[in-house]
């Protein structure tokens, strides 16, 4: 059997999402899609994963979606999309299964999004944590070494390396000082794709993304925590929300704006690594008074600082320099801190109405 056919998005795609003339939006049947472009997405169960092939399909790209095989499915944050994909089972962990994936897939781009994501849980499991978010990307990288050098690469890299800031605001240039076995195990996948740029002439980018939030969020992160802890108590199904560290302070965009920006990395004549971020800080403290302040309640009331959520090494202080980002991708934000943690509290309020206790990952 032939190899599926693969073709770079087309110029005018890439266009489009800049809002620049001569786009045409490439909708597509399913006769058509021998010619569409084709993306292979890991971590596609994830928050970034679920709204980038949401983000590729609307640009007409046919994708595949990688993912790990699990006793319980969980394909809530993919359900509404989900025959419009095609899931593959593979794991970062296992480099023949992303060499046969390549090989009979033949995407045209690959966006590894994949990762044991938590920074608490990287300090419990820093060796795991190193075999996913590190050594994981060099098996992806070396498997498009091995079957074709000419896809583009992804690499979802983070505002974790910067950890005990050495600059403010942090920009490419900044020098490195991660804070977790996930930064670490980040600036290790950071500097692999590098590498594997400069060794091999491999199309690989690095997205340095800030954090960056939405109703898809994982609840342990701490603002889906805040938005869902203070609509249950608005909602009488509790009292107190428990947290840790208030001061530190993080650079919170929206996840929708970022995905947009991973692609657009892989539209450029050159590869290059890029900051995703808002450019803007607030403390954890300011994330918790806009939530509960929205829903009419005193966060003073309900917050208790446990510090069984402390991390045994913080990262105080994060806001990104998004200037090359705006320049060269033409990417901004579309919407402020308000606006995140406002469309969070919403998404909250409306699902617990719904399933009582439950938030699924929906929005
Ligand atoms: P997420 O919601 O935690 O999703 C992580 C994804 O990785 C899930 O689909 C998970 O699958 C998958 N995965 C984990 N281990 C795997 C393995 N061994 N093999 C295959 N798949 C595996 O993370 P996210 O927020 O979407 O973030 C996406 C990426 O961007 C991650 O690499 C994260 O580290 C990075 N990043 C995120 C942010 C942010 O603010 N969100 C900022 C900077 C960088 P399961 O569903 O099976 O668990
Ligand atoms: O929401 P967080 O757990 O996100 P964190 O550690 O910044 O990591 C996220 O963003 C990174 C990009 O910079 C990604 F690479 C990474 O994958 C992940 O998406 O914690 C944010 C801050 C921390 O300083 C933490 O100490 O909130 C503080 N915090 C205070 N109380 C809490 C809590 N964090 C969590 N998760 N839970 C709490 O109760």
């Amino acid at each position: 059997m032939a190899p599926p056919t693969r073709r770079r998005p087309s110029f005018a795609t890439a266009r489009a999402s800049r809002g620049l003339p001569g786009f045409r939006r490439a909708y597509h049947t399913e006769e058509s899609t021998a010619n569409m472009p084709r993306a292979l997405v890991t971590g596609i169960t994830g928050q970034d994963g679920s709204y980038l092939a949401e983000f590729l399909l609307q640009q007409g790209y046919e994708v595949i979606g990688m993912v790990r095989r699990t006793s319980t499915i969980n394909f809530d944050r993919i359900r509404t999309f989900q025959d419009r994909i095609t899931i593959v089972q593979g794991d970062l962990l296992d480099q023949v299964s992303l060499i046969n994936i390549l090989q009979q897939h033949r995407p045209a781009e690959v966006y590894n999004l994949a990762a044991q994501s938590f920074v608490p849980v990287s300090f419990d499991q820093p060796v795991l944590t190193g075999e996913f978010t590190g050594l994981g990307v060099t098996r992806v990288l070396d498997a498009i070494r091995i079957v074709d050098r000419s896809i583009r690469f992804y690499q979802a890299s983070s505002s974790e390396m910067f950890g005990k800031v050495q600059e403010v605001p942090q920009r490419e240039t900044t020098p490195f000082y991660p804070r977790s076995p996930y930064g670490v195990a980040k600036l290790y996948g950071h500097w692999i794709t590098i590498n594997y740029r400069e060794s091999y002439n491999l199309f690989a980018c690095s997205g340095i993304l800030f954090n960056h939030e939405s109703a898809r969020r994982g609840l342990e992160f701490v603002t889906h925590k805040i938005t869902h802890g203070a609509a249950r108590i608005k909602l009488g199904l509790g009292d107190a929300l428990y947290l840790g560290n208030l001061d530190a302070r993080r650079d919170w965009g929206w996840a929708p704006d970022y995905v947009r920006a991973m692609w657009l990395m892989l539209q450029q004549e050159h590869p290059d690594d890029y900051v995703v971020a808002t450019g803007e800080t607030h403390s954890v403290r300011e994330f918790c008074r806009e939530a509960f302040d929205y829903l009419g309640l005193d966060w003073e009331r309900h917050v208790v600082v446990d510090p069984k959520f402390y991390r045994p090494a913080e990262v105080d202080l994060l806001v990104g320099d998004p200037g090359k980002a705006g320049r060269i991708l033409h990417w901004e934000p579309s919407i402020s801190f308000r606006e995140v943690v406002r469309l969070m509290v919403d998404a909250d309020m409306a699902s617990l109405r719904q399933t009582g206790n439950h938030s699924p990952h929906v929005g």
